[in-house]
């Protein structure tokens, strides 16, 4: 018998177990979504060579994330109203999916010259798709719209909705701007701007508004929560959260294994103000830091090498795993005082995905 599991509105059942079943419920509306979004081809003949590339294009590049993102939207979602009707339940996980979509990540790949992700090529990195990749984003991009309009329209949250991710695609643009302003190639390496206030500035916009609020806020929306009091305090739990995604999504770049990041490690190389350089130079002697500004952001592996050796001589990893420990405490903290009357489980259960994570 199938093991169909109800979720149920007051987020007391939200258990290792059931989020195994979520995942699968949630893979298993995707293949409706990609139906949907190709069926404009049948009625329309003329579009069909376009219609079939885009199938390609999503079946590569959408479901083979960890889908923290998206399956954040059922559960806060579910964890905020009392009764959800089967169709409220599918509709979050449209809106998961919508997330999913995460269209930026296609021309991330292609700005930082990366090689690999989720464990394949990056789309552009393949033969045929190169700088078609530019409008493969877009095309992606156009189609969470066109699938919010589709399950949203007649919904009262549809406005909300819309204005969230077109204001947290926003944000991100201008996160990914100053991401690459940062790390842009001078005639001299000058690392004095990578400073923790740049940083911050960085991952706040480019990383934690649409991993961590985006999710939560449209579980929020969804469920008819929309006073700004509430939003902005689950922003500034989610904010933090985001942050410390991203500080180790920085230090696993560096030292995280690529079979299981499915990545492989660009940010030395990329000249990126990462969170590692960030220490590197706070904690390192004028000698350490003028070796890291012979040898940082080249693309030559021994360049790449001596940066390592420089890291690993100043303990980072320590340093990284001390930071870790400190943010976790903190963060509860921040759900205690910051929860309001959102359940604090909503934020519980994001948390508990992200911290000691090796992927
Ligand atoms: C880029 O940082 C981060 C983003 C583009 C985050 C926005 C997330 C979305 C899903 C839109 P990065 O270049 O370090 O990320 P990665 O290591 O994954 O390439
Ligand atoms: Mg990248
Ligand atoms: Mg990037
Ligand atoms: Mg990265």
């Amino acid at each position: 018998m199938e093991d169909h599991i109800k979720l149920n509105g007051n987020g007391t059942n939200c258990k290792e177990n059931r989020a195994k079943t979520e995942l699968e419920e949630f893979d298993a509306l995707f293949p409706e979504l990609v139906k949907d979004l190709t069926n404009i081809g049948l009625k329309d003949a003329e579009i069909s060579d376009a219609i079939d590339w885009f199938k390609e294009v999503i079946e590569y590049n959408v479901p083979f994330g960890k889908k923290n993102r998206g399956i954040a939207v059922v559960t806060s979602y579910c964890q905020l109203v009392t009764n959800p009707t089967d169709d409220d339940i599918k509709r979050a996980r449209i809106l998961g999916w919508c997330i999913e979509i995460a269209f930026s990540l296609i021309v991330d790949d292609m700005m930082d010259s990366s090689i690999t992700r989720r464990g394949k090529s990056c789309w552009y990195k393949k033969q045929n798709v190169g700088m078609r990749a530019i409008n493969d984003s877009n095309f992606l991009e156009s189609a969470l719209y066109f699938l919010l309009k589709k399950y949203f329209r007649d919904q009262p949250c549809y406005k909300d909705l819309l204005e969230l991710f077109h204001d947290i695609t926003h944000h991100t643009v201008i996160g990914e701007c100053l991401d690459l302003v940062t790390s842009r190639p001078q005639s001299t390496v000058d690392l004095s701007s990578f400073t923790l206030d740049r940083y911050n500035t960085i991952v706040r916009w480019k990383t934690a508004f649409y991993s961590f609020y985006l999710p939560v806020a449209m579980g929020m929306y969804m469920a008819g929560v929309s006073d700004t009091d509430a939003h902005s305090k689950a922003k500034s739990i989610l904010l933090k959260m985001g942050y410390f995604f991203q500080v180790q999504d920085d230090y696993l770049d560096c030292y995280g294994s690529p079979e299981v990041i499915g990545k492989i490690g660009t940010d030395i190389q990329d000249n990126k103000c990462s969170w590692l350089i960030v220490q590197a130079m706070m904690k390192g002697t004028p000698e350490q830091r003028k070796i890291l500004e012979d040898n940082y952001g080249r693309d030559d592996e021994s360049k790449i090498k001596r940066v390592k050796e420089l890291y690993r001589d100043l303990n980072l990893t320590h340093v990284y795993t001390e930071y870790e420990e400190s943010s976790y405490k903190e963060l509860k903290t921040l759900i205690e005082k910051c929860s309001g009357n959102l359940p604090k489980e909503v934020f519980m259960a994001f948390a508990r995905k992200i911290y000691k994570r090796q992927k």
